[in-house]
């Protein structure tokens, strides 16, 4: 028996699918990617999912495990051998359980994060991951790559609001370590492990997460700021005045927001001059009331307005023009992806030194690739910006390519000298994995090796995925 009759006779033959069948999912978001497999399965619950992992073991066959595939690292595609089995988690979107006393909330790792905040919301309460691609991006993912968002600041990237996971581990087991407990020492800690280790370790097939209670009011604003040392400034300032209550901070660069009207002419935005160098989102969630949040909000504001901290700010009067200005944010991925010829990325450095960053790294690109223009923005409240780099318009595909690694190579240095980290939420996947070796120490990539050998002896899960080969 072939391994595809194997799993059409384990799964029935309607949850198994060819390569040229689940072509949808042999490619990233971007088609810098693109895979073959043997099979694309859609088990239906742990069991089955065991159970596939346990009969790709005996065909000796890869797994690759996909949530919404919104991955931007290519970590989710299969190589190109027709080797691998695509494990697609759709079916596996129940809610398991909501228990409001221990505020937590289990549910299936293929259940889009959108369905989950809406669980949490309809049970009273607040589940606060939140990305651009919540509407098709699943909980398995965002685990499987430990996803940060707008929300990280106040709350936390995916690991800190995760309690318990289930997981199939690579011999086909299941974990059931479905703990809602915020106190446990009880060993070697497996849950933060797994979490973002991008399918390499295990296959998460549920979680139990953390739930806060609903802010009774939330305020939001967009700033203009004449600097970005007066935009981190400010951030020092919102977070002694709003404390807890500030839960988002998200920096826009003035050509960023040019880019948002080029792609996007039909949304306005809040500052049509766009006189200043920087903008930022703001957000603040109160637990007393509208009322409140508004006050402090005007107060924290006014104060900043008064010290030369910021220049101007709009303040959104209803809900509605609070959702629009978060959607120009949210668009920004999509209007780098219209504009094309984009080199991403998503750094992180201490809050500290982010102006240096950004100024040396700025000065830096002008002086090896001239022309160049920077389209930074991102979570400056987590140190986390999206450093995006596009040519000079009229810069072929092929010159753009050319130079992709070497500019790459300059910011991750940058980040690196700047005490940063080259990857701070979208993982390493095929994209950066060679890089891991020029950026991490050999003590730190063999304890990882000696990690994945342990978890995975034979190597079956996510292979050329996250860890360098050994003489990279
Ligand atoms: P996939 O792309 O399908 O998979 C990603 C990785 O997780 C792969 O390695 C895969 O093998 C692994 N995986 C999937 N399911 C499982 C599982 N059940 N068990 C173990 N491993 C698994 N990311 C952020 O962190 N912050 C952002 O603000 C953000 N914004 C985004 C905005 C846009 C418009 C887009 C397109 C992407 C954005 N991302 C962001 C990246 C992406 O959405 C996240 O990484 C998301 O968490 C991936 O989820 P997914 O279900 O699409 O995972
Ligand atoms: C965001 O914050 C995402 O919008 C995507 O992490 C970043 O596309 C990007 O570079
Ligand atoms: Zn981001």
């Amino acid at each position: 028996m072939t391994l595809f009759d194997d799993l059409q006779r384990l799964l029935g033959v309607d949850q198994v699918q060819d390569s040229a069948q689940a072509e949808a999912f042999l490619r990233d978001r971007h088609g810098r990617f693109v895979g073959r497999v043997a099979a694309a399965v859609h088990p239906r619950d742990t069991a089955e999912v065991a159970a596939v992992v346990r009969l790709c073991g005996r065909h000796a066959a890869p797994i690759v495990v996909q949530g919404g595939n919104t991955g931007l690292m290519g970590a989710a595609t299969p190589d190109a051998s027709g080797r691998a089995v695509l494990l697609l988690l759709d079916r596996l979107n129940r809610v398991r359980q909501i228990d409001t006393d221990n505020d937590t909330l289990t549910v299936e790792a293929g259940c889009i994060l959108q369905q989950v905040q809406e669980a949490a919301r309809a049970a009273g309460r607040l589940f606060p991951l939140s990305l651009g691609a919540e509407g098709s991006c699943t909980l398995g993912g965002n685990l499987g790559t430990n996803a940060g968002g707008v929300a990280v600041l106040r709350y936390g990237n995916a690991r800190e609001l995760t309690l318990g996971l289930e997981v199939v581990t690579a011999d086909g087991q299941v974990w059931d370590g479905l703990r809602g407990l915020r106190k446990d020492n009880t060993g070697y800690d497996l849950r933060d492990l797994f979490i973002g280790s991008e399918g390499t370790l295990g296959i998460i097939t549920a979680a139990t997460l953390k739930l806060f209670p609903l802010p009774a009011g939330q305020c939001t604003a967009f700033l203009a700021f004449a600097s970005l040392a007066r935009a981190v400034a400010f951030l020092s300032h919102a977070r002694r005045g709003f404390g807890a209550g500030l839960t988002a901070f998200e920096l826009l660069s003035v050509d960023c927001l040019r880019l948002l009207r080029e792609q996007f002419p039909a949304s306005p935005l809040p500052f049509p001059d766009l006189e200043q160098p920087w903008y930022a989102l703001l957000e603040l969630s109160d637990h007393q009331d509208e009322a409140h949040a508004r006050a402090l909000f005007e107060q924290v504001l006014g104060d900043a307005l008064e010290n030369d901290l910021l220049v101007d700010a709009r303040i959104a009067a209803s809900l509605a023009q609070g959702e629009a200005l978060w959607r120009l944010r949210e668009t920004m991925s999509d209007a780098q992806k219209r504009a094309g010829q984009n080199m991403k990325h998503d750094i992180s450095v201490p809050v500290s030194r982010i102006v240096e960053f950004v100024e040396s790294t700025d000065a830096l690109l002008q002086r090896h690739f001239p022309g160049v223009r920077n389209y930074t923005f991102g979570h400056l409240g987590d140190g986390n910006l999206h450093y995006n780099v596009a040519h000079a318009p009229g810069r072929s595909v092929a010159e753009h390519m050319a130079d992709y690694a070497a500019l790459s190579r300059l910011v991750h240095d940058s980040a690196h000298a700047h005490g940063g980290s080259i990857s701070a939420e979208h993982g390493i996947g095929q994209r950066k994995r060679d890089l891991l070796a020029r950026y991490k120490s050999p003590v730190e990539l063999e304890l990882m090796r000696r990690i994945k050998q342990a978890l995975d002896p034979r190597g079956l899960l996510n292979p050329g995925k996250v860890l360098p080969e050994a003489s990279a």
